[in-house]
């Protein structure tokens, strides 16, 4: 089941950062963000891919269900990101101006890994 954990953040006059290291349950093999986006997003689960998504700015809302449970995500800080796994159906709305949603997932991009099918 998806899981919400809250990175670490540096702060110092200058700003902050945070930083993600030794803290996701896989190595990452590719990166992608989404931003311009309106409407609903997402609408599938993996076969293998596990993520870990971010929102870097602005807000969106994540709804996932594992068959099991359903839960709805308020992402709108920078240094809380949810971890998806393979199960995890999900689809991303709610975005607001602004909004750049960072993915890292721990597989290449391959069509054939996705599942379009909800467990409805
Ligand atoms: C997910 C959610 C969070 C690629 O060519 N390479 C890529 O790595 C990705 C992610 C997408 N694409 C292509 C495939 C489509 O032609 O970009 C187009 C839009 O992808 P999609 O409709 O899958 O976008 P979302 O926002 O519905 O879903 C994406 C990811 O695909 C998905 O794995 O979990 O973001």
């Amino acid at each position: 089941m998806s899981k919400l954990i809250k990175l670490p953040v540096i702060k110092d006059s200058r700003g902050s950062l945070t930083v993600i290291e030794k803290l996701l349950p896989f190595n990452i093999k590719r990166v992608y963000f989404i931003y311009n986006a309106n409407g609903l997003r997402g609408g599938h689960r993996h076969k293998l891919t596990r993520q870990a998504l971010i929102c870097l700015s602005g807000s969106c809302s994540i709804y996932i269900n594992n068959g099991i449970t359903e839960e709805k995500v308020e992402l709108k800080h920078p240094n809380h990101c949810l971890l998806i796994d393979p199960e995890d159906w999900h689809t991303m709305q709610g975005f607001k101006n602004n909004t750049i949603l960072l993915v890292l997932a721990s597989e290449y991009y391959d069509v054939k890994d996705y599942i379009n099918e909800s467990y409805d």
